[in-house]
């Protein structure tokens, strides 16, 4: 019978004589497997008496713990082999220039907007938003279009599809951002209604807002900014100073020109086109038109239930992209929308 101490060294010796883990499991099962020579060894205690069983049996089994043992420690040391070897491959040179992060920047139309909002911000206006899908009454209905108006047709207006994939007539995507402010005076006069007075209306409503128009001066999407002033003394000259004093601002230009031609809106009355000349530049003494503007129309104000002869006010609205090409000089308004980093780089 050989000997179990020296089954335990040769075991050692074979684990140790293996930088493969795989390997190091078959030759586990060489020793400890089903037909191990350990196990061999305790199949042919059968055969011995009682009092040989007891010392062959404890030195068996002493050789059976060291091989566990041996087995152990080198499975640990095949780990960190394994471990060491990793890292080494992964190894970081922290001396080497980083790569840099390319630095974003604000969309030029974004920097307009929120130079429009500081603006009014600093003359005591709040800035408003809303949804970009709306519903027929809040874009239409409520500012003085009537069901044939020529803005509602398919060939003006983004309608969107029901579950059945017909066009809900309901359901639209806004045009101008007017229902921002149709929202805000509905939720105004629903706030102030138990305490009998109404503070007065103050905002810009600045957003995104949609037509079906493509080419080199229109896009199916593009930007506006409205604002709406409503009290008990609020008059068209009031409109002009604020209109006048924020186009000044927002071009940087105190001898900037500023006119306004009669013309009509559904939701205004009466109404006016304003136009701007700026007197240096490449557009020096060039009349440009740049915003609508009027009284809102006194069935607009009773659509959001306010009182027409208690209340008036006024509106204007203007193209955030066109305010945009203006006080950077950009000639085409598809540039806004190319996503170009060579032009949009321009602006960070
Ligand atoms: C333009 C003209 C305008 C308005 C927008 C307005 C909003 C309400 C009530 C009455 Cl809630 N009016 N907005 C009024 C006049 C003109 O926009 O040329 N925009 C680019």
């Amino acid at each position: 019978m050989l000997n179990p101490e020296q089954i335990a060294q040769d075991a050692a010796a074979a684990f140790a004589a293996t930088d493969d883990p795989d390997a190091l499991e078959q030759i586990k099962a060489r020793y400890l497997g089903k037909s191990g020579r350990i196990t061999e060894l305790l199949k042919g205690m059968a055969a011995l008496s009682s009092e040989e069983k007891k010392t062959t049996g404890a030195a068996i089994n002493r050789a059976k713990t060291a091989i566990e043992a041996a087995l152990e420690r080198r499975r640990e040391a095949l780990r960190e082999q394994a471990l060491a070897a990793r890292l080494a491959g992964e190894s970081l040179d922290v001396s080497l220039p980083g790569r840099g992060e390319p630095r974003g920047g604000l969309h030029p139309v974004t920097r307009t907007q929120e130079r429009v909002e500081a603006l009014f911000r600093s003359i005591g206006f709040e800035v408003a938003d809303g949804p970009e899908i709306e519903g027929d009454f809040q874009n239409f209905a409520a500012l003085n279009m009537p069901k044939d108006h020529p803005a509602r047709s398919m060939h003006d207006t983004f309608y969107l599809l029901d579950e059945n994939g017909r066009v809900a007539e309901d359901i639209l995507l806004r045009t101008h951002t007017s229902p921002i402010q149709v929202r805000y005076m509905q939720a105004h006069v629903a706030r102030h209604a138990r305490l009998g007075t109404m503070p007065e209306i103050r905002i810009i409503a600045p957003g995104r807002v949609y037509r079906v128009d493509s080419d080199a001066t229109h896009s199916p999407v593009f930007h506006q900014v409205e604002g709406l002033w409503i009290g008990e003394q609020v008059s068209f000259a009031d409109l002009k100073g604020v209109v006048a004093e924020f186009l000044r601002r927002f071009f940087e230009s105190d001898d900037l020109q500023v006119r306004f031609r009669p013309s009509f809106f559904p939701f205004t009355e009466p109404s006016a086109e304003i136009d701007v000349a700026f007197m240096s530049g490449v557009l020096e003494g060039r009349w440009l038109e740049i915003a609508g503007c009027g009284m809102v129309h006194p069935n607009v104000l009773r659509h959001v239930g306010i009182d027409p002869e208690k209340y008036l006010g006024f509106a204007f609205g203007m193209g955030l992209d066109r305010l945009t090409m203006l006080r950077y000089g950009v000639n085409d308004l598809r540039l806004f929308f190319d996503g170009d980093l060579r032009f949009l780089r321009q602006f960070v």
